[in-house]
């Protein structure tokens, strides 16, 4: 059954530098996302190590850290239905060769190792990465009392 979700959604340095911040924030708002947090941050290499735990001893692991520290990231907070599983079908499949036309990185993305944006994978990894890229918690408001604008 679908439910009312999170999702922590991140332009990768890539993604800052090639000024797609804008177009990514739009698909989400104009899919009927609700936007709950935003900042720009430079992450530190401890931070990302904590953010991609999961991967520590991928071959590709150092490479990924010192990619994601070359530049600031947007770190947000979407809501809404099924939030997790659709933000990942919004951004397509991890290496974007792969990714079909109409996602983020289908559109935007050619190479694994640059591809633009982060959406957590499942809804206790999103619990996980909004509290560490969020640890001043998010503001709460309500568009309208219509239940289908989240
Ligand atoms: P996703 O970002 O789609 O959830 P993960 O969690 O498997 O995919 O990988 C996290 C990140 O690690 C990817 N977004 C990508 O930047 C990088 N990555 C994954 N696989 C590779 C690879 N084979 N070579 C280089 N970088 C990779």
């Amino acid at each position: 059954m679908s439910k009312t979700e999170r999702t922590y959604i991140m332009v990768k340095p890539d993604g800052v530098q090639r000024g797609l911040v804008g177009a990514i924030i739009a698909r989400f708002e104009q899919r009927g996302f609700k936007l709950i947090a935003l900042k720009l941050v430079q992450a530190t290499t401890e931070h990302l190590e904590l953010h991609y735990a999961d991967l520590k001893g991928k071959p590709f692991f150092p490479g990924l850290i010192k990619y994601m520290a070359s530049g600031p990231v947007v770190a947000m907070v979407w809501e809404g239905l099924d939030a997790v599983k659709t933000g990942r079908v919004m951004l397509g499949a991890t290496n974007p060769l792969a990714s079909a036309p109409g996602t983020i990185r289908g559109d935007y993305a050619l190479a694994v190792g640059r591809n633009i944006c982060h959406g957590s994978d499942a809804v206790d990894s999103a619990e996980k990465e909004i509290k560490l890229w969020f640890p001043e918690g998010l503001t709460q408001y309500s568009h309208s009392q219509e239940n289908w604008i989240f």
